[in-house]
């Protein structure tokens, strides 16, 4: 099914309306049933009780651990401030390496507590953080090292784990993106000290906002909790610096929806994905990231990389693509290294990092999720393969539309 030829028939050039009348965008929530949420919504109302370890985020947090085959999960109300619990629990301080090709959260939760990000760069095949680039970034400083599972494919943990061992690094990941994914048949959340997840709408399992910190320490697992209410235990006794990192009930009660639609959003992706590989791998200079079939995956990613011999630029086409109102993203440009306040403290930083800087500059990431349908995709794709073809479109592209996209 085409329904674009000639380069008259993209907005860009000319035509009055886009492909899309409604905005497509990544990251459109997965949403499980409305009723079965409706149905918690009254239990809640009738129980008056919202927060604070109640009885939804104990069901939550039992279901998750055992998903991931973890002893604990300390469900958190988002990823960051699940970040910012595990490394202050972890006792992490001075240096931290993690890469820069992820979201600023990763870095941001380090810096918020005056740890510093070391950021070190990554495998350009992967997208993950290079042990060999870890190695040479550590210092007498260096107290740990995150990991994060981009694009919800595991970070090499094993080599991670060899490196903090052999220096005395606590090794924890970063797994906003990959729950209900493993590494050699074991779940991701089961590695290193502890792993962090993010439930948040974009997400692949969505608590509207949310996160969780896994792991199968006790003595760190007693800790979090804690951390995630103030540092209270009991009514009156505070034993640590906490914060307020609870997750409600209304959040567990969505989580507890989508828990039983797991299956179908993976499937709803894993046809997406291939649907979208099928199309675009078979145009010149496109390459679709590819998840291995043999691990779960929750495929919640299409990720385009835009290479040197398709004869437009990844920004050329995100216009393109914006102006059919596929609201395409550039995820993670430009590197958390080239974001404020790390650019002003390490204004150098690029020149260790060229791979971030290649990865980051040809990534396109598209719409995707249990909303979007075959014939969307179909147009979309067709529009990658309208610009492949287009040796005009230098002659055309409005260049002006493009800067101000800058
Ligand atoms: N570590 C990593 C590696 C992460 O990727 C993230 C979060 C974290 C840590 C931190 O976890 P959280 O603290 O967020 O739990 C988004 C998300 O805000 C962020 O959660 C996510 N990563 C990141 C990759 O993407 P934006 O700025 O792109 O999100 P936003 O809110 O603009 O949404 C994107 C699009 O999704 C919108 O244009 C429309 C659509 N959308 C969004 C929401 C919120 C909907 O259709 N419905 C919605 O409810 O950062």
């Amino acid at each position: 099914m085409k329904y674009f030829k000639p380069l008259q028939d993209l907005t860009l050039f000319g035509k009055q309306q886009p492909a899309f009348a409604e905005p497509l965008h990544v990251g459109r929530p997965n949403m499980g049933s409305r009723e079965a949420f409706l149905e918690y919504v009254n239990e809640i109302f009738d129980r008056r009780w919202l927060t604070n370890n109640g009885p939804l985020v104990q069901e939550f947090e039992r279901k998750i651990a055992d998903l991931i085959g973890v002893k604990h999960c300390i469900a958190m109300c988002n990823g960051t401030i699940a970040l910012e619990i595990a490394t202050r629990a972890l006792e992490l301080k001075g240096e931290v390496i993690m890469p820069s090709y992820t979201f600023i959260a990763t870095a941001h939760a380090l810096q918020w507590q005056e740890i510093t990000p070391v950021f070190a760069d990554v495998d350009p095949k992967t997208h993950n953080i290079d042990p060999d680039a870890v190695r040479r970034m550590i210092t007498p400083r260096t107290t740990g090292i995150v990991g994060v599972h981009l694009w919800g494919r595991s970070a090499p943990v094993e080599a991670l784990q060899a490196i903090a061992d052999e220096h005395g690094l606590k090794l924890m990941f970063d797994a906003a993106h990959a729950f209900n994914c493993s590494h050699n048949g074991q779940m991701i959340g089961s590695f290193g000290e502890c792993e962090i997840f993010s439930f948040h709408a974009t997400k692949f399992f969505n608590t509207f906002e949310g996160g969780a910190v896994v792991t199968n320490n006790d003595e760190l697992a007693r800790k979090m909790r804690l951390m995630k209410n103030f540092g209270f235990s009991g009514n009156d006794n505070v034993i640590y610096p906490g914060t307020n990192g609870k997750m409600s009930e209304i959040s567990a009660a969505m989580g507890l929806v989508n828990f039983d639609h797991i299956g179908e959003f993976v499937e709803a992706n894993r046809r997406n994905h291939a649907q979208y590989s099928q199309r675009l791998n078979a145009l010149k200079g496109l390459s679709v990231l590819a998840y291995d079939d043999r691990e779960h995956n929750n495929y919640q990613y299409v990720v385009v990389e835009v290479l040197e011999d398709f004869p437009v630029s990844r920004d050329e086409i995100i216009c393109a693509l914006q102006a059919e109102n596929v609201l395409a993203r550039r995820y993670f440009w430009p590197g958390c290294h080239n974001m404020l306040p790390y650019r002003a403290f390490y204004p150098h930083a690029g020149m260790l990092l060229p791979n971030t800087t290649t990865v980051a500059d040809r990534v396109i990431v598209l719409p995707t999720g249990s909303s979007l349908g075959e014939n969307q995709i179909e147009i979309i794709s067709d529009i990658f393969e309208i610009l492949s073809r287009s040796n005009e479109f230098e002659a055309h592209v409005d260049r002006q539309y493009a800067r101000n996209f800058q």
